[in-house]
């Protein structure tokens, strides 16, 4: 069992390495032909992951219209929702759900199920 665990993640690391080399020789490619602002029009995902009662990163810096990602990854339900207005809500995560979010402006979060528990969105324009 263990064997074909170490197996399939040599082979998982090979494929990123190989993933890797493309994107380096596509982006080396097309530098000097393309306009250079591309890149900043993208969204890019990030990921709050949920576990031992605490958002990680309890900060996540984002630029708006980045999607971020709420990962439950605890063995009990959470929750991400905007402080202090409630503006949105994942609603209950059980474990294993995750929940989207367009990021729009910088807020503070918490858990309404269990109040400790807080973290922050910072959005940069
Ligand atoms: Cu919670």
């Amino acid at each position: 069992m263990s064997k074909i665990q170490s197996l399939s993640r040599t082979a998982a690391g090979a494929l990123c390495a190989s993933l890797l080399l493309m994107a380096c020789g596509g982006g080396s490619n097309t530098t000097g032909s393309t306009t250079g602002n591309d890149t900043t029009a993208v969204a890019k995902s990030d990921t709050v992951f949920i576990a031992k009662m605490q958002f990680k990163p309890a900060t996540l810096t984002v630029h708006a219209g980045d999607e971020v990602v709420f990962m439950n990854n605890d063995v009990v339900a959470h929750d991400a929702t905007a402080l202090p207005d409630s503006a949105w809500t994942s609603g209950k995560l059980d474990p294993g759900q995750s929940w989207k979010l367009v990021a729009d402006k910088s807020t503070d979060y918490f858990c309404s199920i269990h109040q400790v528990m807080k973290g922050h969105l910072e959005v940069q324009p």
